[in-house]
């Protein structure tokens, strides 16, 4: 018997924890192991379904995980258990799923080596793009609603490969430098390589139980994985995921780290990484014959999420102690300065552009509605505009005079802000489907049109034509999450993430 798949939904901020009622543990991990082991592993880590584990399922409501288990999930192998199991059975396996198990998850070296599987020889397949859709203007969308991954053609709007993807892939997936290949992670550790030449799936491997993201270094050698579940960094040689190095991230003081966020920085060719409970910033030289030996920068603070200058030479990353933001000079290691930002701002999904001669930054907030516009020669706020909500993300390009961004909390979720880059003010607000969320933006690689994601189980990728703001195409789709513009990615275009 089946179960699987739990739904990733929007949910920030469960604590999991008890009910009213303590359920019977015991009873609930019998049922566990007679029903759900088969699929979701022995101590839970996931095996054809996805980890069940605290990690995994934070973001899940308790009351969605027990209808997911009640009813099964649609269009996967998540089987409905509400005729096979009593509701106190269901309850039970609720809470208990949303506890660490007994027997603390590991995830070795050799695991990772052993889930390693090829599933195409790159060396046998045409080195010419197999379509013909311009291959640096295709787009890959994540349909997170039924975890899928689209490859959509950025000139036709058209979908030109659709695949399952593993469980939740979260963050942005990263590009060979000649924009051939993808890498994809999901949160429950795996890594999956794509080739867009030939739509096919290259290779995988699991590289931890809980990851946080991936970079592909600037040579396109490297892939670097950041874990939170076991905390560390796993290095995967780029032609076909194999393993390649494993280091533990603990601090000089020997305390042992989860992985905030790792990134490439192409004109230091290294990989930057931000640790989540060690105040150190690391960064791994990918120079010819790397040793992935990290040389240790001193942070003032833990770091979480961080966005770079645009040379490269400071990174900005969110701080606690700094209530806001801290900069951090990646050649010095010293403290540049604090930026007091009220609420949560979400620096990593930030982004720059130049206005009367001056790069500035902005960033949106997760916790306020408001957007903060940061001076990057100065790092003064020099403006707070204010939404209609908390927003995720803010997208832009270099032929676009506005930046886009959502609000994606609250009762004004289905608007999109249009931020005028010079004025600071916001132009324009869209509502493209009145009641359901929009969020994430994607330009094309002209920035001629864009695309927005209308993240509903009956949702689209919606078309707009930059400079008309006029509706173009649209793409029914099961919550598209985040869009990504080859050429853009591997360009590392202004106004977009990298
Ligand atoms: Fe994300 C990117 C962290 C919750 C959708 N998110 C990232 C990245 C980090 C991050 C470090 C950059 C990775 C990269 O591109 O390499 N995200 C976090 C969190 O800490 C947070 C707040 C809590 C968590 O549970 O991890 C969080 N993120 C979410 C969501 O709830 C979202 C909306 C839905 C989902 O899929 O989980 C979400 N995050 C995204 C997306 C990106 C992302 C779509 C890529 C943005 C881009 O344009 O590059």
């Amino acid at each position: 018997m089946r179960i699987g798949w739990l739904a990733p939904l929007l949910w920030i901020g469960v604590v999991p924890g008890a009910t009213a009622a303590e359920p019977d543990l015991a009873l609930a991990e019998q049922t566990y192991q007679q029903h759900c082991q088969q699929c979701h592993g022995v101590n839970r880590i996931g095996a054809a379904g996805p980890a069940l584990l605290p990690q995994s399922l934070s973001r899940i409501k308790p009351d969605e995980i027990r209808q997911v288990i009640e009813n099964g999930r649609p269009a996967s192998q998540m089987a409905a258990f509400g005729a096979v199991l009593e509701p106190a059975q269901i309850d039970g396996l609720t809470h208990y799923l949303q506890r660490p198990p007994a027997v603390e998850p590991t995830w070795s070296e050799d695991d990772t080596r052993r889930s390693h599987h090829l599933l195409a020889d790159v060396a046998t397949l045409p080195d010419k793009p197999q379509h013909h859709a311009d291959p640096l203007n295709l787009f890959v969308v994540v349909e997170a609603g039924d975890h899928h991954v689209n490859i959509v053609d950025g000139d036709r709007f058209e979908v030109l490969a659709r695949f399952a993807s593993h469980f939740a892939v979260h963050g942005g997936p990263k590009f060979s430098p000649d924009g051939r290949f993808v890498y994809f992670a999901s949160r429950d550790g795996w890594i999956s390589l794509y080739d867009l030449h030939n739509l096919k799936l290259i290779a995988e491997v699991r590289a931890g139980l809980n990851t946080r993201n991936l970079a592909v270094s600037k040579d396109g050698r490297w892939v670097l994985v950041g874990n939170t579940l076991p905390g560390n960094l796993v290095v995967l040689d780029a032609r076909d995921l194999s393993p390649v190095k494993t280091l533990a991230t603990v601090g000089l003081d020997g305390q042992a780290s989860r992985v905030s966020a790792v990134y490439t920085a192409p004109p230091r060719n290294s990989f930057i990484v931000a640790l989540k409970d060690v105040k150190e910033v690391w960064e791994l030289s990918t120079g010819p014959n790397p040793d992935f030996v990290p040389r240790r920068i001193e942070a003032e603070d833990y770091l979480d999420d961080f966005s770079f200058s645009p040379d490269y030479r400071q990174l900005l990353a969110t701080s606690r102690k700094a209530q806001g933001g801290q900069v951090i000079d990646l050649d010095t290691g010293r403290v540049v300065t604090d930026i007091a930002l009220p609420g949560m701002p979400h620096l990593g999904s930030g982004t720059y552009w130049k206005r009367d001669g001056h790069w500035v930054f902005a960033t949106p907030n997760i916790s306020k509605g408001l957007i903060s516009v940061i001076d990057f020669d100065t790092w003064k706020v020099i403006k707070q505009i204010p939404t209609l909500g908390p927003g995720f993300f803010l997208r832009s390009h270099a032929n676009s005079r506005y930046a886009w961004t959502d609000v994606f909390f609250g009762p004004d979720n289905d608007a999109i802000h249009l931020i005028d880059k010079q004025t600071l003010e916001i132009a324009h607000t869209l509502r493209p489907v009145p009641g359901k969320t929009a969020a994430h933006v994607e330009f094309t690689r002209d920035g001629r049109y864009l695309l927005v994601s209308i993240w509903d189980t009956d949702g689209a990728l919606i078309v707009y034509d930059s400079n008309t703001l006029k509706e173009i195409k649209r793409l029914p789709m099961n919550k598209p999450s985040g869009k990504y513009n080859v050429g853009n990615k591997i360009e590392f275009a202004e106004g977009t993430s990298h």
